[in-house]
């Protein structure tokens, strides 16, 4: 079992700083340590934060309403290089983020890898409080760590090579291989396209009905045995109860347990080949910055396979 570490100190996908502060935060609470005793993994980590924030290009206006479009596209672009290189290698690959638009790079890179790898194409699912499949157009806030998945899909195309136009068909992931998990916060344009696709979600309104157990076996039937899988975390999932310190949080959110149990649950499968963590910002709500942080901990070992027994 070997591990690809990758920390990704980056907060360009959105307005609030601090979240590039994360990866550190996290490895300081000691979760490279804990994955080194407690699982069996075999850790490729670097040692080294990438402080991806200071990719700037000197020129960077706003592009089709999108804020800071090269720097993301640059970011992400080396990023899925990165992710690429390990997951190629078949290692699974943990990715620490920063906001949600280095999803973009991460998916891009286990994609292709695994199309190269296994002649697979992946599933997708997105646990998060939002859909983050915004186009620049139907974007309210320009912001790009609200729209990761719809350029992933290929529901959002940009020619230019340094606004996103490195993203190729071989990065992409098919919209049939898509789950939402928590959402509870969709801007109107992204309901219309979650509606137009047909796009497997499950709403904070459909844990409350059928609860979590369900809902995970709805998940995973969806996406069906032996596919491979990238989750992509988002913390602000959780409520703020349990997790305050991040950018958006809205009320009404998955328990601490809920959490930890859709990790356990795809963990379970035996197909996770990759895991984002993002959008834990420990600047915010300082008083609850350690338990969001112990909250992401919590979740990558649930995800790399820990369990209560
Ligand atoms: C909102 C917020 N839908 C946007 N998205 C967030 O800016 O597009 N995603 N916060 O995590
Ligand atoms: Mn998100
Ligand atoms: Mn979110
Ligand atoms: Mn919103």
């Amino acid at each position: 079992n070997e591990l690809g570490v990758v920390a990704v100190g980056f907060s360009g996908g959105q307005c609030k700083p601090g979240v590039d502060a994360a990866p550190m935060a996290l490895i300081e609470a000691g979760l490279i340590d804990q994955l080194k005793n407690d699982l069996e993994f075999k850790i490729a980590y670097d040692n080294q934060v990438h402080q991806y924030s200071e990719i700037q290009p000197a020129d960077d206006p706003d592009f089709r309403g999108m804020k800071k479009p090269k720097a993301v596209s640059a970011v992400t672009r080396k990023l899925c290089d990165q992710v690429y290189e390990h997951s190629r290698a078949g290692k699974f690959v943990l990715t620490l983020g920063g906001d949600h638009s280095i999803a973009i790079g991460t998916v891009a890179g286990t994609a292709k890898a695994t199309k190269e790898r296994l002649g697979r194409d992946i599933a997708l699912i997105w646990v998060d409080a939002h859909a983050d499949i915004n186009t620049p157009e139907t974007s309210e806030s320009g912001n790009i760590h609200g729209m990761p998945v719809a350029f992933l899909t290929g529901l959002a195309k940009e020619k230019k090579e340094d606004v996103f136009g490195w993203i190729k068909e071989e990065h992409m992931i098919s919209l049939k291989k898509l789950v939402y998990i928590g959402l509870r916060d969709i801007d109107r344009g992204e309901k219309q396209i979650l509606r137009a696709h047909g796009v497997r979600a499950f709403s904070m309104h459909d844990i409350d009905r059928h609860g979590i157990g369900k809902v995970m076996d709805m998940a995973l039937g969806w996406i069906g045995t032996d596919t491979p899988i990238h989750l992509s975390f988002d913390v602000d999932a959780l409520d703020p109860q349990w997790a305050p310190s991040t950018g958006t949080p809205v009320r009404g959110g998955l328990t601490l347990r809920e959490g930890d149990f859709i990790a356990e649950c795809v963990a379970e499968t035996g197909s996770l080949i990759a895991l984002d963590l993002v959008e834990v910002n420990p600047s915010l709500e300082t008083e609850g910055a350690q338990e969001t942080v112990r909250a992401g901990c919590s979740i990558v070992r649930c995800a790399l396979g820990d369990t209560l027994l």
